[in-house]
């Protein structure tokens, strides 16, 4: 079970997976970060469809093709800004890698790339949010067993070493 379970650092553009996720915002109307990469990537057509899907709220997730991209699909997904903890920054984010661990379920999709959402503008910390990607996917895939790869893309070396260091915890622990 836990070998379905990955960290690499790459561009999430380039990744040929059945399902890469993107960290986008309410509104779904493109931005910057990982959300700009794909967008430009994936070509105009991905902001039309977006256009059609009447935005996504916080925590919650939203699929599209994945156009010019070597992804068949883009689960676009909001995560939390962070204000300090207390406002439901850990579940809500948690709810992210559900939902959209669910949505591509739902769709057929057996390899899922997942980048560090909220790890950006949205300024959540990056070591605790590791933690709570790791742990939230390794929970829900003991009860999925049509997925064959989870891999958290990571865009520096430091995001890196943050989840390759949550996984061996999550192993250990034996989930
Ligand atoms: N591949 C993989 N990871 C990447 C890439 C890439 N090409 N580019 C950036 N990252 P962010 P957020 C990493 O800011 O914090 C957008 O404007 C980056 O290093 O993209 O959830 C949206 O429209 C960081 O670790 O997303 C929203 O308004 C992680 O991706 C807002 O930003 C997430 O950083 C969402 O903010």
């Amino acid at each position: 079970m836990p070998h379905r379970l990955s960290a690499i650092k790459a561009d999430i553009t380039t990744l040929d997976v059945d399902a890469i996720v993107n960290a986008a915002n309410e509104a779904l109307s493109g931005g910057g970060g990982v959300d700009g990469a794909i967008h430009r990537a994936a070509g105009p057509e991905l902001l039309e469809e977006c256009k059609t899907l009447g935005g996504c709220k916080t925590g919650a997730a939203k699929i599209t093709k994945g156009y010019n991209l070597p992804a068949r699909f883009v689960i676009h997904t909001v995560g939390p800004v962070w204000r300090g903890g207390t406002q439901g920054e850990d579940d809500l984010l948690a709810s992210c890698y559900r939902a959209s661990m669910a949505l591509a379920v739902e769709h057929g999709a057996r390899s899922i790339v997942f980048p560090a959402i909220s790890t950006g503008v949205y300024g959540f910390p990056q070591d605790r949010a590791a933690t709570i990607a790791v742990r939230t996917v390794a929970d829900a895939l003991t009860g999925i067993a049509d997925m064959d790869r989870v891999i958290f893309c990571c865009f520096g070396a430091q995001s890196l070493e943050l989840h390759r260091r949550a996984l061996d915890m999550t192993l250990q622990a034996g989930r």
